[in-house]
């Protein structure tokens, strides 16, 4: 068995634990991993992510606007599932605009997902959007799980395990036509509008597949928090400021 095999049973192993199919779809295959720890590599083995002028940091990846990160060759098309642990500084974008968190046509349509004007969770599918009732908060880590599913062509959109919204995507502007950008807007279709802010991810997951709602309930955060060494605390930067809004997000959801 090569190495690479080895790590794709691996893969295969890991998605029995946490996805179970859909009904009428085949189970979905973890087919990349990213934790940003120091480092754009591949857990699984696959292509590392490319950076595009951000900070690789102890824990993550911090950027500013347009500064994010992608991947050349995703392996996926029209069934995925997307996990993204990650925050923007200000989800609003000073109330000016859209900023682009997934891009699936090689920055070379406007569709993909957002946050508004308002800083709440857009997919922005084609023809049709949705906006989701709860707003992200700033500097603070949410766990986003965007799904595909091509029997309905419904892209759905999960904050922190909870379904939040969905849109109908019928001519399939966020199918995957094979790279994958994060936090990078579609300049070239939307030159006098900058659809991008700045912010930190602490990583990024792919499936090949449609996660169920209870998949995405049980999805465990990819890095628990994390206390660093005092030798490492210079090279943690604002990666420290994001484990302790992690932790905010914690309190928060325990009511502690
Ligand atoms: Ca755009
Ligand atoms: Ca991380």
């Amino acid at each position: 068995m090569t190495p690479v095999s080895r790590l794709l049973t691996i893969a295969g192993l890991l998605t029995l634990m946490v996805a179970a199919p859909v009904a009428g779809v085949a189970a979905p295959i973890l087919l990349h991993q990213y934790r940003l720890n120091s480092s754009l590599a591949d857990d699984l083995g696959g292509d590392s992510l490319t950076a595009h002028g951000g900070r690789s940091l102890y824990y993550g990846y911090s950027f500013d606007p347009n500064q994010g990160l992608s991947l050349s060759n995703s392996g996926i098309s029209d069934d995925w599932s997307i996990a993204i642990d990650f925050l923007f500084h200000d989800p609003t974008h000073g109330g000016v605009g859209w900023s682009k968190i997934l891009d699936t046509q090689d920055l070379s349509s406007d569709w993909g997902i957002y946050t508004g004007w308002d800083g709440e969770l857009e997919v922005y599918a084609d023809p049709n959007h949705s906006g989701s009732p709860v707003t992200l908060r700033p500097m603070t880590l949410s766990t986003l799980v965007i799904t595909r599913n091509s029997s309905t062509n419904y892209v759905k959109a999960y904050l922190d395990g909870e379904l939040q919204n969905s849109a109908l995507d019928t001519n399939g502007g966020l199918i995957s036509s094979g790279p994958l950008h994060f936090f990078m807007d579609d300049l070239l279709t939307l030159a006098t509008l900058n659809e991008a802010t700045s912010g930190y991810v602490d990583s990024i997951r792919i499936w090949n597949g449609v996660l169920s709602g209870q998949d995405i309930a049980q999805l465990e955060e990819l890095d628990p928090p994390q206390i660093p060494e005092p030798a490492s605390l210079l090279l943690v930067g604002s990666g420290l400021a994001a484990a302790g809004a992690r932790r905010l997000r914690t309190s928060r959801r325990t009511g502690a």
